[in-house]
């Protein structure tokens, strides 16, 4: 389905995702993989509405009426509220389906580990991947931009460098799975180009495998990574 169809079948669809289902905003291989991902280690039925980032949907009036920061990924719950950025979806969507081991339980030192590392990604991961993504947005185009572009990159490489020492293997905790190895094998796919993933980040490749075998994530992964 597509973000863009008639008003009058996106508005009928909106009623019916809203009674029955979640419905998460994305795009393949966008920050909406962490969402889908959790919500499938769930087992909690949802809807995936198509926001192209090509075509820079992110931006519609009708797609920032539903997240006035103009990114993806957005999730509307079943009882219609709408929660955006990719760590509090993972933290919301842990609390709504505690059968998960998303989140390891309250008050323990492996759930203070998870929160740890999940911060850390999406303060001081998260907004320099825009900066290597949108280079234009931060310094004047052209060579400025560029070079801005491979430094933010290098800090992307930096940060994914502490995580890959932090993985207990094959998860990052020793206690086992959790939301913070959904957001870390994302990560991994960015930026950072495959050779030098490849070179440098053994443990988080795999831990990025055994994710992509899960059987509730399997199929997310093929759809937003390929196999
Ligand atoms: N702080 C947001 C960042 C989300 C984000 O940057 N999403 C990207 C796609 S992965 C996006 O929508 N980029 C489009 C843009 O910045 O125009 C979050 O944690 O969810």
């Amino acid at each position: 389905m597509h973000f863009c169809e008639s008003p009058a079948t996106i508005a009928g669809l909106f009623l019916l995702g809203r009674a029955l289902s979640y419905v998460l905003y994305g795009d393949k291989g966008s920050g909406a993989f962490c969402v889908e991902a959790a919500l499938a280690e769930a087992g909690a039925k949802y809807e995936f509405w198509t926001v192209s980032l090509d075509k820079n949907e992110q931006k519609s009036p009708a797609f920032l009426a539903i997240n006035p920061s103009g990114k993806i990924p957005a999730l509307r719950m079943p009882s219609g509220e709408i929660a955006t950025e990719t760590a509090a979806l993972l933290l919301i969507i842990a609390e709504r389906h505690p059968q998960t081991s998303l989140l390891p339980p309250v008050g323990t030192a492996d759930r203070a580990q998870a929160l740890r590392w999940i911060a850390f990604m999406a303060s001081e991961i998260y907004p320099i991947v825009e900066i290597v993504d949108y280079p234009g947005r931060f310094a004047p185009s052209g060579s400025a931009a560029d070079a801005l572009r491979e430094k933010a990159k290098e800090r992307v490489r930096e940060r994914l460098l502490t995580i890959e020492h932090a993985i207990a293997g094959p998860w990052m905790l020793a206690g086992g799975f959790t939301a913070a190895d959904i957001y870390a094998a994302m990560f991994s796919r960015w930026s950072v180009g495959k050779d030098w993933r490849d070179a440098n980040l053994p443990k988080i490749n795999a831990l990025a495998a055994a994710l992509s075998q899960r059987p509730a994530i399997a199929p997310v992964w093929a759809k937003h990574f390929g196999t």
